[in-house]
């Protein structure tokens, strides 16, 4: 039986649908075998995305966590030590990968709201010894997820740069979101990226693509990272199929993004007003909302599931919820009621 209830679905961004006119790319798309390297919609998705984020060339991943997993491959030695923001996607979400794919010790940074401060990444660099785990990576998360989609700002990202080329020390940027910190600050993504030695980004998640991560950098590194995605089985073969649907994305779905920051800012808004809820509004900057909530997270989702809304409690006290292009002004209206009756009926 098909459930009655029309879901709004704030869970994450990634369950976004793909539209039809994506659909139809996809369907029309030229394919090849990219492992054999002539797939001619990866290719162009590779040099699309690479040329957006001004790198010299790219490599078509099944996954943001692939994506990350490969450049820390690529960028450190085993037994070295990398440094990451100490909520990191790298740390928190990808199962241990830095320690089991590159075999990297991970220092962690502290920030402000998943904004670590040049100084703090300065002071934890260590020089490689007979005794010390070299540093060899920085990895900085812009926008930041468990901050709740917060921004690194440009003259950050270009000081924690300046501290990396003196100590020679590559930066690695997880973009998953990247584009929605571009469009939030308004400026091209290149300002952004051009701050880190490669990027990796996320066509599946606000750009609403079904699948896939581009990583970009030097020729000489996605040379490297392309053995690396062979070796993790992420090899693909007529993967310009899937491809398509991220070139399609970069080409109509960029800009939009600002509509999804739009409503995360209004409904964030809205339950502001609420008892037993609260929303830090600086932290409201692009399309996620942390809400704090008195009672048990988990008790509210609960309650919000009933209601038709879809979200996950992220800690005890804690809901986020994503904004995406599957949401409308009518979803925000559901959601926004859903919370008030829920407010007024337990508090
Ligand atoms: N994030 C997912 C979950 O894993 C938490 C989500 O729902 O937000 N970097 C960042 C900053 C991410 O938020 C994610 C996915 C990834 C990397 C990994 O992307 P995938 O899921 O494609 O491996």
């Amino acid at each position: 039986m098909p459930n009655p209830i029309p879901f709004v679905d704030l869970r994450s961004d990634t369950v976004t649908k793909p539209t039809p006119e994506m659909r139809e790319a996809m369907f029309s798309a030229p394919l090849g075998d990219d492992v054999l390297g002539d797939d001619p919609t990866v290719i162009k998705l590779e040099e699309t995305a690479a040329a957006r984020v001004g790198k010299e060339a790219g490599l078509y991943v099944p996954s943001g966590t692939m994506g990350n997993q490969i450049a820390i491959a690529c960028h450190a030695d085993r037994g070295d030590s990398i440094l990451a923001e100490e909520n990191a996607h790298i740390l928190y979400y990808e199962v241990g990968g830095p320690a089991i794919l590159a075999g990297v010790v991970t220092r962690t940074v502290p920030s402000v709201n998943g904004v670590m401060s040049p100084e703090a990444i300065e002071s934890r660099i260590m020089k490689r010894s007979l005794h010390t785990p070299g540093t060899s990576l920085i990895a900085i998360e812009n926008t930041h997820n468990r901050a709740g989609g917060t921004i690194t700002p440009l003259s950050t990202m270009k000081e924690i740069k300046a501290i990396g080329d003196s100590h020679r020390i590559p930066i690695h940027l997880d973009g998953a979101r990247v584009f929605n910190a571009s469009v939030a600050l308004g400026v091209d993504v290149k300002e952004v990226t051009q701050h880190v030695d490669s990027v990796s980004f996320c066509l599946s998640k606000g750009l609403r693509a079904p699948i896939g991560s581009v990583l970009c950098g030097s020729s000489d590194l996605i040379e490297k990272a392309r053995v690396w995605r062979k070796r993790l089985g992420g090899g693909m073969r007529q993967s310009g199929l899937i491809a398509a649907a991220g070139l399609y994305a970069l080409d109509h779905y960029v800009d939009r993004l600002a509509e999804d920051h739009q409503r995360a800012r209004d409904l964030a808004t809205r339950l502001n007003c609420l008892k037993g809820l609260s929303v830090d509004m600086a932290t409201v900057q692009t399309n996620i909302v942390m809400v704090r909530t008195e009672s048990a997270a988990q008790e509210w989702a609960n309650h919000l599931e009933a209601k038709g809304v879809k979200c996950f409690a992220f800690a005890a006290n804690q809901l986020r919820l994503v904004f995406h292009a599957d949401v409308d002004d009518e979803g925000v209206k559901i959601v926004a009621q859903a919370f008030q009756d829920i407010s007024s009926s337990t508090q």
